[in-house]
């Protein structure tokens, strides 16, 4: 693996016009923060990027208070039709100023320039122009006539795509006919607010959208308020936890995205050659910081050593290095925390008698960077198969028959995401038929459509994004 001196490049980095510091982006304006600033940094040179207000419970007070003004006053009376030429707008403008936020995205999370600019900011121009075809058509959505928006709708959201989370969450929300506060997570607020921007651009009337920075604090406070008519989240299982259990009794409708351990089931009739870059593309895509990241790579045993040495092979021609840098295929791990965390799993995994692979690389001394990594002879009650690592590791199980793949692959509190790999379409229906996953791709891996519902089974969460489906979690059935 060739690692690329970061330097960071400046004529894509001038695309981005950064303030010093951020406020919080609530009624339509600027306003200060009550909580203590933070700054945000590159994770790939520790460089400060700028300083980002943090909202305390008075500001997400006034945000949520302006989200229902929004919704009495206007957003709520406006047809469909009208919502959806304000979305169709937003969409335009993410389109206008794409290069600009795919490299603010690259530069506050880390993801490679060729990811936040062919995959990240095309979808969330893609789920608005979806949602914004929607917001005129809500009777066919399956709720019945007339269904009606639920008020006001508090988002918080992570920091692995960060502005993609962002769409995903706000255009249905707003499709529906709600208002929104949403939560960026710490360490990735900055597209966030460049879209506050954005919709200052498109002349969304004030209130309708508010951005409310800060840590976890912030996003308890939003999401306590009883202001708050819908909770939706995505995020760690152990934080959707605490949050069904903070709004358990109260009127608000959640839905929780969480976390994910998919299987990537590779067959022996599978074509090979697509399948690694199915791997690869699986797990080690947006450097493993993916909810439905292909994590557990199940083989069939007859061709275990072929794909594992293919798979070695493929990954020494990775480039690991500046995420502004086009021919980057691996950026940096978002946080020196995230980081932390995916060294202690890795070496738990090895005391456990895995046996470890990096793509041999050289780590610069700063910024936060992670080797692409295999585990092989990996068992299914090591710590590495069973909980989520959530960045560039790969673990590798083998199976000899169907039965004991689905076996396998459902061997995990969590149900998101999954993938089959094989050239018999009727092998690829049966098994997905056992599946306990919400998506499950065949001979692919990790693509993404505005028109497709999203969603785990189990400890990954309920309710779905995307679709017809992801407008019903933001809607009151008719009549
Ligand atoms: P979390 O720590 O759960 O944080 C998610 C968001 O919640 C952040 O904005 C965070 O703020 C905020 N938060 C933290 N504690 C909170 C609390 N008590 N109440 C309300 N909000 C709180 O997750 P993460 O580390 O950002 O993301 C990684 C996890 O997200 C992984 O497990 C991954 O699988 C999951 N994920 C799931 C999906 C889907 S679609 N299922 C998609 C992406 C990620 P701070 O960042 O400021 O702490």
């Amino acid at each position: 693996m060739s690692f690329l001196e970061y330097a960071p490049a400046p004529e894509s980095r001038a695309i981005v016009k950064l303030r010093p510091s951020y406020g919080l982006f609530i009624d339509g304006s600027w306003v200060d923060g009550h909580g203590e600033p933070f700054s945000t940094i590159s994770p790939a040179s520790e460089e400060r990027l700028a300083e980002i207000a943090t909202a305390d419970e008075h500001d997400v007070d006034l945000a949520v208070a302006a989200a229902r003004r929004a919704y009495d006053r206007t957003w709520s009376r406006l047809s469909g039709a009208d919502r959806g030429k304000y979305l169709f707008r937003i969409a335009r403008l993410v389109q206008e100023r794409a290069r600009e936020l795919a490299v603010a995205e690259s530069l506050d999370n880390g993801k490679p320039i060729k990811e936040s600019r062919d995959v990240d900011v095309p979808l969330v121009a893609a789920w608005f122009f979806y949602y914004a075809g929607w917001a005129d058509k809500l009777d066919y959505a399956g709720l019945g006539a007339n269904p009606r928006a639920l008020g006001v709708a508090a988002q918080v959201i992570p920091w692995n795509f960060p502005l993609m989370m962002l769409a995903w969450k706000i255009a249905p929300a707003l499709a529906a006919g709600n208002t929104v506060v949403l939560k960026p997570a710490e360490t990735t607020p900055l597209t966030a607010l460049l879209f506050a921007e954005i919709v200052q651009q498109a002349d969304l009337p004030a209130g309708v959208v508010n951005i409310v920075t800060g840590a976890g604090g912030t996003g308890q406070a939003l999401v306590r308020h009883p202001g708050v008519d819908k909770v939706a989240f995505t995020g760690s299982t152990a934080v959707g936890r605490e949050i069904a259990k903070t709004v358990a009794g109260t009127h608000k409708k959640v839905t929780l995205e969480l976390g994910g351990k998919a299987a990537n089931i590779v067959f022996d009739d599978a074509p090979i050659d697509q399948a690694i870059e199915g791997i690869v593309n699986g797990i080690f895509f947006n450097q493993g910081h993916v909810c439905c990241a292909g994590s557990r790579l199940l083989v069939q045993e007859n061709v275990h050593a072929e794909v594992v040495d293919r798979l070695k092979q493929r990954l020494t021609t990775l480039r690991m290095g500046d995420p502004l840098d086009k021919n980057t295929d691996i950026g940096a791990i978002n946080s020196r925390e995230q980081l932390d965390r995916i060294r202690s799993l890795s070496d738990i995994g090895e005391q456990e008698g895995a046996e470890r692979w990096s793509a041999p690389c050289e780590i610069p001394e700063n910024g936060f960077w992670f080797a692409p990594t295999i585990f092989d002879n990996v068992s299914t009650s090591s710590t590495i198969a069973r909980e989520e690592v959530f960045g560039p590791v790969l673990s590798v199980l083998t199976f000899r028959t169907p039965a004991e793949a689905i076996a396998k692959a459902n061997n995990t509190p969590y149900g998101l995401s999954a993938g089959i790999w094989t050239d018999k379409g009727s092998k690829i229906l049966a098994v997905a038929d056992k599946l306990r996953a919400g998506v499950i791709w065949a001979n692919t891996f990790n693509r993404f459509d505005p028109s497709s519902p999203f969603g785990g089974y189990k400890e990954s969460g309920y309710g779905r994004e995307g679709g017809r489906h992801g407008l019903a979690g933001y809607l009151k059935a008719g009549n």
